[in-house]
């Protein structure tokens, strides 16, 4: 675009030819820009998603006691995901003039997301179900996400219809949708992950105290936000606007809009009290006593509690086994570290 807008190129010119006619090297068309876009923009959004996927994966299992459910369907939906994702950037455009054809195309491959998506959840679900589990505010972030990403994931459902997304397009349902999905549920993924392995990193732990304020503070402020947003935006709310007040119709959600700005507010304090307790915990936190304190079985929990360079002072260990032998022959956790024993059963 920069180049088209200053050096006369025309990378977005989307007729060569007219009638036999040589076109003008000039302009071009914002529409095939704007499919440039998106072809980037939805994969983007599973670049935040897909490691916060991972990492909850990781969290629910250490602090359920129990291996993940369904390891190679949560392996599988990772990887359809990862291939979908580049197959669906037109269900943003359905009110660009796109031929109504192609628009169920994209209706199809944009609700087929749907199956990977809904077997991690049930997967994650199934995995916490009957476990032992141990609420850190690592888990509890983690639980959080997988909340959010089914919360988020339905409203996908509405707007990923063609027919309905006409309705809602650039209305507040679009906004609450988008930031629950990518915004709060990955920002709780990395949550999950910073207090998971903050012990590791530094050597001490985050102050839980001010772990679980922080959560339920972003937990419910979250929904408050922007679950009420969903139905301004099935009101007819369009989103982009500074200042509704002059739109008389729309001045019924002026108590709720001022709702969602305090909320908004004490959310965004509950985050500094975050940053406040990551720099506090790295000098001040409580001393981590042992290398593994959450009990896990992954390499990085054999290192020392203040690893060197090359991480390990010694021999660099083998991995004998999954990352998930919780609650397995009458032990609560085996290291991949141990060698497979003559008894065992060896499914992994
Ligand atoms: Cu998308």
């Amino acid at each position: 675009m920069l180049f088209d807008r200053n050096l006369g190129t025309s990378f977005y010119l989307s007729d060569i030819y007219v009638a036999g006619q040589i076109l003008p090297n000039e302009g071009g068309s914002a529409i095939l820009f704007q499919h440039l876009f998106w072809f980037l923009g939805h994969p983007e959004v599973y670049i935040i998603l897909l490691p916060a996927m991972g990492m909850v994966s990781e969290i629910l299992s250490v602090n359920s006691r129990k291996p993940i459910f369904g390891y190679m369907a949560m392996v599988g939906s990772l990887f359809a995901i990862c291939i979908l994702a580049f197959l669906v950037w037109a269900h943003h455009m359905f009110v660009t003039g796109l031929n109504p054809f192609l628009g169920a195309f994209f209706v199809l491959l944009t609700l087929l997301i749907a199956v990977p998506s809904a077997i991690k959840v049930f997967n994650w679900l199934t995995t916490l179900w009957r476990g032992n589990i141990r609420f850190t505010p690592g888990m509890l972030f983690a639980i959080g996400f997988v909340s959010l990403f089914i919360s988020g994931g339905l409203t996908g459902l509405f707007l990923g219809n063609s027919t309905i997304d006409i309705h809602l397009h650039d209305t507040k349902f679009v906004v609450a949708h988008f930031h629950i999905v990518m915004g709060v549920a990955s920002m709780f993924g990395m949550h999950a992950g910073i207090y998971h392995w903050f012990p590791k990193m530094f050597g001490r732990y985050l102050n839980h105290t001010l772990g679980y304020i922080h959560f339920w503070i972003t937990m419910v402020g979250a929904y408050l936000i922007f679950w009420p947003m969903h139905y301004e935006g099935l009101a007819g709310v369009p989103r982009r606007y500074l200042d509704l007040r002059e739109w008389h119709s729309f001045n019924k959600f002026d108590d709720l809009n001022k709702m969602i700005t305090v909320v908004s507010i004490i959310v965004f304090a509950a985050q500094l009290m975050f940053v406040f307790n990551f720099f506090y915990s790295i000098f001040k936190g409580r001393k981590v006593r042992t290398q593994n304190p959450w009990g896990a079985n992954t390499l990085e929990w054999t290192t020392p509690i203040n690893p060197g360079h090359g991480n390990w002072p010694g021999e660099i260990p083998e991995v004998h086994r999954w990352a998930y032998d919780y609650a397995k022959d009458g032990r609560e956790f085996i290291p991949q570290t141990e060698p497979v024993g003559p008894n065992e059963t060896t499914d992994h």
